[in-house]
């Protein structure tokens, strides 16, 4: 299913200060997901519907892909998710081009009442959604996608593009309240327990605390009142949302255990495509969008989607000195050389608000910036030149739907490692012989 106004491929590494209680958890939601075999991303959270009672602690429980993620809920939240999850899912499967723009108008205007890391316009009239939003590759994508100008960037550093405290950070605005607009910092940023009658309760970019290990709490206040809440993720938008149905104590509610099940059950059903598209890479040969592209692969999932695979295939490419070395690129993703060890995506600033590393998007060490694109719907073709083997080195991020045909030579024989900037596991091997 092809959902191309949702999906971010962001990655982030950070430290923040962890927000959690210590009650024993009634359910586990995923947020993203790794697969064992092979490096994914999922912009969604399983399952993205649990019956919980009021008083339990909901653990979030985020997969490192190195994608920013929030569980952001409130009324506010509600309101968008009615206007924008119909709209997902008579639309959500359709090439953008088959979309009437009064949609995106009607989504993106939902949208807008929230602050996100979109910004607050939506797409130019009439010309699709701005694919990846306002992460690095959404800029990416609107040079590779060919979009007209960025909407209005008089005054604004892009590179700069700062997530709003508001989504970086926890936040509580009561019913009443107000968004801070300026994109500044909430005043509540100490996370009460969920009333449900709150305008907006954001748990901020959960803060990266090892592989496995990062967790949002969500404490639901015993006197909630029964319903359906829905959250979101605010980096994400609407298409990464999920449902509590809060139960009185009567209603049966599912153990951990069923919890578990059932993300097992949501998980497999979306891995399944993807473990096709890796095995297939893995020989050779990948069929995508009817097509079947043959080489090296760096990444192997279509446009956007919920679900990518982050990886190079196949992991070790071997070339000679000055033997050009092509990648067939799908989805964002960099290639780099001499990776700083640690590279934060985001960056949290003194003031709380935090931004995208400027270091990510453009083409380092040489690399040639991504040509203007003819033609939106051809593959774009880069020839990046040649590495010398030694200096932090990188692509760039881009995005070309249906892919990049990246080409690189080398001018010095030895073994290379290379890395995407913006998703950690994704490493591959070169080795240049005379
Ligand atoms: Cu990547």
């Amino acid at each position: 299913m092809k959902m191309a106004w949702g999906a971010l491929g962001l990655g982030l590494a950070l430290v923040a200060p962890a927000c959690s209680f210590g009650s024993e958890s009634a359910a586990t939601i995923l947020v993203d997901y790794e697969h064992d075999t092979f490096a994914t991303q999922f912009n969604r959270y399983f399952p993205d519907r649990v019956r919980v009672h009021p008083g339990d602690t909901i653990t979030f429980r985020q997969t490192w892909t190195g994608e920013p993620h929030t569980v952001t809920l409130g009324a506010l939240v509600n309101d968008v998710l009615e206007v924008t999850k119909p709209l997902i899912e008579e639309y959500g499967h359709l090439p953008d081009e088959e979309i009437p723009p009064k949609v995106f108008e009607e989504f993106f205007a939902a949208e807008g009442q929230l602050p996100t890391a979109f910004g607050d316009e939506g797409p130019p009239e009439g010309e699709g959604p701005p694919e990846e939003g306002a992460g690095p590759e959404g800029e990416a994508a609107e040079g590779a996608a060919g979009a007209e100008e960025a909407p209005d960037a008089e005054g604004e550093d892009e590179s700069e593009r700062r997530l709003p405290g508001t989504v970086a950070q926890p936040c509580v605005i009561e019913q009443g309240g107000e968004i801070p607009e300026d994109g500044g910092l909430c005043e509540e940023r100490e996370l009460p327990e969920f009333e449900g009658t709150e305008l907006y309760f954001n748990s901020g970019i959960i803060p990266f605390e090892g592989p496995r290990g990062n967790v949002f709490d969500l404490k639901i206040a015993e006197d909630i009142e029964p319903g359906a809440y829905q959250f979101l993720c605010s980096v994400h938008g609407s298409f990464q949302n999920g449902t509590l149905e809060v139960v009185s104590e009567d209603e049966s509610a599912p153990s951990p255990d069923e919890v578990n099940q059932a993300t097992r059950e949501q998980v497999n059903e979306v891995v399944r495509p993807l473990d096709k598209l890796f095995r297939d890479a893995q020989d050779g040969r990948l069929v995508l969008g009817g097509e079947t592209h043959t080489g090296n692969f760096s990444g192997l999932t279509e446009g956007f989607t919920s679900g990518l695979v982050n990886e190079f295939v196949p992991k070790r490419i071997e070339t000679s000195v000055e033997e050009p070395v092509t990648w067939r690129m799908f989805g964002p993703h960099t290639i780099s050389f001499d990776v700083p060890e640690y590279f934060p995506i985001v960056e949290f600033l003194d003031d709380g608000t935090a931004r995208f590393n400027e270091e990510l998007e453009p083409p380092a060490g040489g690399a040639p910036e991504a040509p203007e694109p003819e033609d939106p719907s051809k593959p774009m073709v880069i020839d990046g030149g040649t590495y010398d083997g030694s200096g932090f080195w990188s692509s760039g991020l881009f995005f070309a739907d249906p892919y990049v045909e990246y080409t690189l030579r080398f001018s010095t024989p030895g073994t290379y490692r290379y890395a995407c900037l913006i998703h950690p596991p994704m490493v591959g091997t070169l080795v240049v012989k005379e």
